[in-house]
């Protein structure tokens, strides 16, 4: 009988030593969370394991244990190690010669005593091969994991690879795909492979249970979504048992805002107008309104699920928000059965029935509010 992706991973992962984990680009609780936790578990389980994500932790996830084992590049990645056995002697000097003229490079090992020999010199390509990698929450490798992909691309063709994701947008591109759509998350698919792994040894402990739990918890709005699962419930209760510490997530995720998130929201919310007989509200940033609260452009994000979404008798949200390289829109569906990727889609953007986003470039706010607020309104008939 052939074996499921699970028990493939599974096989795998025990037969590594040396593991790679990586996960996308722009961070977010699932993937950082499931990045730390699999970390952590692997670590356990005697693997040695580096972990790498392109960019950095965002502010909100810094409460995470242990998030400083993430690594932003893979280091050493295309060095040519030279290893010289110390048994019979130290080392008293190293340097080299660059012999231009003959295209060669001398190093010179000088030993406190004696001679090194021919025999006590070994060759290895590089410190960053891997037996496995692992990569989570992703649904391709070129767009996802940013400079990690460019820049060891070849690493990623030598090491089989174990995907593991829950996007129905994921493009099977591992040795072992295990892509669970009926999962809320990737944490959720990964509490099943340390309970399977943990099998002789539990390795849920506190720190993992609460990165993974972070994971379940964005990943469903803190079971708001209509994507949360009665399964995702049940695995929440789970890592509530093992230790996870809910009441510090709630608190760091959904109840803690920079002031410069705060100021950026009082734009917005400022900006909010209403088209009754569209059933849509729709706000705006401007460059100015970024920089009079210093904020960043990722901090948009809370403005339309968090203030805009909330807003009664409306079948759909929309914020446009100017960026430096033109307009990006932003939409979230609020009654059901409304589809704003269909919405997304006239700008050439696309998303989920819920949630739809699209990007017009080389452009402002000012030449285009007012043509996009026409194109959606002739949609809506
Ligand atoms: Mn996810």
């Amino acid at each position: 009988m052939e074996l499921t992706p699970k028990q493939q991973s599974i096989e795998l992962i025990r037969s590594a030593k040396r593991i790679l984990i990586a996960s996308h680009i722009n961070p977010d609780g699932d993937s950082f969370g499931s990045l730390i936790a699999l970390t952590l578990a692997l670590k356990k389980i005697d693997k040695e394991v580096v972990a790498v994500c392109a960019d950095p932790i965002p502010e909100y996830l810094q409460f995470l244990p242990s998030a400083d084992l993430v690594s932003q590049e893979l280091t050493g990645a295309k060095d040519f190690i030279i290893t010289v056995d110390l048994a019979k002697t130290d080392v008293d000097k190293l340097g080299y010669k660059r012999l231009a003229d003959e295209k060669k490079l001398h190093i010179v090992i000088t030993p406190t005593q004696g001679f090194f020999e021919p025999q006590d010199v070994s060759f290895q390509q590089s410190m960053a091969r891997f037996d496995l990698a692992i990569i989570l929450d992703c649904s391709d490798l070129e767009s996802r994991l940013g400079s990690i992909y460019d820049n060891n691309t070849s690493l990623f063709y030598e090491t089989p690879i174990v995907n593991i994701d829950h996007h129905i947008s994921n493009d099977h591109f591992g040795k072992v795909n295990w892509i669970d759509l009926t999962a809320t998350s990737t944490a959720e698919i990964l509490v099943a492979l340390l309970e399977s792994l943990g099998r002789e040894k539990p390795l849920l402990d506190s720190d993992i249970a609460t990165a993974l739990l972070t994971g379940i918890t964005t990943d469903t709005g803190s079971f708001q979504n209509a994507s949360t699962t009665p399964k995702s419930f049940t695995v929440a209760a789970q890592l509530v048992a093992a230790g996870a510490k809910q009441q510090e997530i709630v608190k760091k995720i959904y109840k803690t805002r920079p002031l410069s998130t705060l100021k950026l929201w009082g734009k917005a919310l400022a900006n909010v107008q209403e088209d009754i007989p569209h059933r849509f509200i729709w706000s705006t940033i401007t460059q100015q309104d970024l920089e009079a609260s210093g904020a960043s452009e990722s901090e948009t994000s809370g403005v339309i699920d968090e203030l805009l979404k909330t807003a009664p008798n409306i079948d759909f949200a929309l914020l446009l928000s100017e960026r430096k390289g033109g307009v990006h829109g932003n939409l979230r569906a609020v009654e059901k059965g409304v589809d704003v990727a269909r919405l997304a889609n006239l700008f050439g953007g696309g998303g989920h029935e819920a949630a739809a986003g699209f990007d017009i470039p080389n452009t402002t706010l000012a030449q285009e509010e007012s043509s996009i607020l026409e194109r959606i309104r002739e949609a809506q008939v």
